[in-house]
């Protein structure tokens, strides 16, 4: 009885926690929608995980990739995604897209030799594109470490307004140097991330990004831009 009573109040859990979700599918907000897309994610991960609690009151198909929530939380996600891009889309300042150099580093010897020296000669460097990744751009099959370079000028209203270096994604794991000194690093080959700009003076910059990558795609695979932060 108490047991049966216990899968009843679950079931009203979770009905409450999928209105809860579906209320706030269709918002637009950014916040609001990541809070969202955070609760769905720890219910199904909750439904995959602890079997034994669950049995009786969602089945295992419930949460399958491609089946009824498991789908929802795909499409979510993709949602979400869109979402950031557009939030960081209005807020940008200034599209790094241009002039960015490129260097394959597979003894890691860039750091030691800093290849992230403002006064470097990286004329012989190869041209290269961001917002895809370097497969795409001849360097097919390789994993390990590479360097970026270009520069910009930044302008001392975009420090005032407190401006970030913002990048889409960097695939797999990325170490930013501005100027010399390195100001962010990050792991996670699909999340954006910034790099702050506060403690450096207007002017010239040259901006240099060491990437390592382990497997399949690797690099600056998402653009880079100078933006508002958004929190
Ligand atoms: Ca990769």
């Amino acid at each position: 009885m108490r047991r049966r009573l216990g899968k009843l109040e679950l079931s009203y859990e979770y009905t409450t926690r999928l209105m809860s979700f579906a209320r706030r599918r269709q918002t637009t907000q950014l916040r609001e929608a990541e809070q969202a897309l955070r609760e769905l994610e720890g219910l199904v991960a909750e439904i995959r995980t602890d079997r034994a609690k669950w049995e009786g009151v969602v089945s295992t198909n419930v949460v399958r990739e491609g089946y009824y929530l498991g789908r929802d939380l795909e499409s979510f996600r993709e949602h979400v995604e869109k979402l950031r891009a557009a939030a960081l889309e209005k807020q940008s300042l200034m599209v790094l897209d241009e002039g960015w150099r490129f260097r394959l580093d597979p003894d890691d010897v860039g750091v030691e030799r800093e290849w992230f020296a403002p006064g470097l000669d990286d004329c012989d460097w190869e041209p290269i594109a961001v917002g895809r990744s370097w497969e795409d751009q001849g360097y097919e099959g390789y994993d390990g470490f590479a360097w970026y370079r270009m520069r910009f000028d930044l302008k001392p209203e975009w420090i005032d307004r407190g401006a970030v270096l913002s990048f889409g994604a960097v695939d797999g794991e990325a170490w930013i140097y501005l100027d010399g000194a390195q100001i962010a690093h990050h792991e996670g080959w699909d999340t954006p991330f910034t790099a702050p700009l506060s403690s450096v003076e207007p002017g010239e910059r040259v901006l240099a990004v060491r990437v390592w990558d382990g497997s399949k795609q690797g690099g600056i695979w998402k653009p880079v831009t100078v933006a508002i932060p958004s929190e």
